[in-house]
């Protein structure tokens, strides 16, 4: 454009000239105008402005949705800065040659730099692309990191609130040990939950209904399919039948009337003095196989020191290697004397020289431990008949308590066993153990109904204080009342 100009310079005086460079120059502006709207239309479209390369830009911070992912703000990669670094490069040679576009004339040199102009944008726009792949990743990284992280502050939470539960467990726990273990009916709660009693109190306290054959009836599944054994439901509802036809009663008056029923069942004189007998007082305790009777004698010798009583106990289990051992620590634990045989020793024999050692020692009570054994096997009830007689050879009327243990956890079962080693050995009360871990303590009204043998002991938890006096009223307000 500039040569044009020269060349028409001269003769710039002649009105012809003057009106041709006009038309010319129009004609030039027209094509320039045509051609940057071209260009415009190609042209990429305008790439982002690029932050600065030190500053992470506001946007990248990854957004909280949720209150619980804290906020992670990494650096930048080596990646994503060179990324920037040659988008930065490319926007400002981008940049310069637009400059330089602006301040050239010829158009040949136009050209080029707009040719050159178009490829420097398009490698800015290139490299601005590419950094943003970086930055998304980082945002991704970001993202990641903070779940990472609220995921482990989540699980220190719940591993706080577990020790501060555990704490107050432990606190409820002392409290229970201090106020002498857990109580009878606690030991109860499962029985009252989920045993036959929740049945019986849907019975009892739906609508008032009038007790009929068919309130009866129900009275009946629930009592036949509950741990109390056949005779003794059929005998509470033979009671209930014959007290609704003496009078009319609702729902609400034949719980009364069962309640009180069991009350008169299960309350059968035992003796919890630990002594009278002696001295010294002997008793030997039987049962079968994990029934809890090393347990429950070290839990009987613990309570009988503490009350001032003096105590041994005789290893009669020498069928097991370590039952002896387990003995030892609860003697130890009691603060109570033991003697114990060689391992298979002749357990009467063991027993004997404990009980004579017991009599020498003017000890209060003398407690005899003896192998588990299955109450069908004849052979190992004649051993148990012998222990009682050499017993009795040591110190004449003794033993005064036979204590057969027996597992709550075995429900009717439980009364079969009692049923044997009564006849086996005559036994004169029964220490239930494991109330604390089943339902079936409705068992314990069987045994008394139908042994006629008092429930001396409650077995409540495994630990010293869990061995309850068993309170028939106790037993009958905690399945009974609300
Ligand atoms: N939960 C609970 N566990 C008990 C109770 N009484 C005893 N146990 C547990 O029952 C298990 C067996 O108790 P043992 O005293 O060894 O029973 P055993 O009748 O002497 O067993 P053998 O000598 O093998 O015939 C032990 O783990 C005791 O801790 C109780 O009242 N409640
Ligand atoms: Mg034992």
């Amino acid at each position: 454009m500039v040569t044009l100009l020269a060349d028409v310079a001269p003769s710039a005086s002649d009105p012809s000239t003057l009106i041709t460079v006009g038309v010319v120059l129009v004609l030039v502006a027209l094509m320039v105008f045509a051609l940057r709207k071209v260009m415009r239309r190609g042209r990429p479209p305008e790439a982002p402005k690029l932050q600065s390369q030190t500053q992470v830009p506001p946007e990248l911070t990854p957004k909280v949705e949720a209150p619980a992912l804290p906020k992670v703000t990494l650096p930048p990669s080596e990646a994503e800065a060179a990324r920037r670094a040659e988008a930065e490069q490319a926007r400002a040679k981008a940049a310069e040659l637009a400059a330089l576009k602006a301040k050239v004339g010829t158009e040949a040199q136009q050209h080029q730099l707009r040719d050159d102009l178009e490829a420097a944008k398009r490698e800015a726009y290139r490299a601005e692309k590419a950094l943003e792949v970086e930055e998304r990743e980082r945002k991704k990284r970001e993202r990641e990191a903070a779940e990472r992280q609220a995921a482990e502050e989540a699980q220190r939470s719940v591993a706080e609130a577990a020790r501060v539960a555990q704490e107050k467990k432990d606190a409820t726990q002392r409290k229970v040990d201090a106020e002498g273990g857990q109580t009878l009916s606690a030991g109860l709660a499962k029985t009252k939950r989920e045993g036959f009693m929740a049945r019986l109190a849907g019975l009892f306290g739906g609508a008032p209904r009038q007790v009929d054959e068919s309130v009866l009836a129900e009275l009946e599944e629930v009592l036949f399919t509950a741990d109390i054994g056949v005779k003794t439901a059929s005998a509470l509802v033979d009671h209930a039948r014959a007290a609704s036809k003496s009078k009319a009663l609702g729902s609400a008056e034949l719980k009364g009337v069962i309640r009180e029923e069991v009350q008169r069942i299960v309350t059968l004189k035992a003796n919890h003095a630990l002594k009278g007998g002696g001295p010294p007082h002997v008793i030997m305790v039987v049962g079968v196989n994990g029934a809890g009777k090393t347990t429950t004698i070290g839990k009987l010798a613990a309570k009988a020191q503490a009350s001032g009583l003096k105590v041994l106990l005789a290893a009669g289990d020498t069928f097991r290697a370590a039952a002896a051992e387990q003995l030892d620590v609860w003697a130890v634990r009691a603060g109570a004397e033991l003697v114990k045989g060689k391992d298979e020793a002749d357990p009467a024999s063991v027993i004997f020289e404990a009980v004579k050692q017991g009599i020498e020692k003017k000890v209060d009570l003398v407690i005899a431990d003896t192998a588990g054994r299955l109450h069908t096997k004849a052979n190992l009830m004649e051993e148990l008949k012998k222990v009682k007689r050499v017993i009795d050879k040591a110190l004449p009327g003794a033993p005064h308590e036979v204590l057969l243990v027996l597992d709550a956890t075995n429900g009717q079962n439980a009364i079969m066993q009692a049923r044997q080693f009564h006849d086996a050995v005559g036994i004169t009360s029964i220490a239930l153990t494991k109330l604390d871990g089943t339902a079936k303590g409705g068992v314990i009204i069987g045994i008394c109904d139908e042994l006629k043998v008092p429930v001396a002991w409650a077995g409540v938890g495994e630990k010293v204080s869990d061995l309850k006096a068993f309170d028939p009223k106790e037993f009958v307000a905690a399945l009974f009342d609300d």
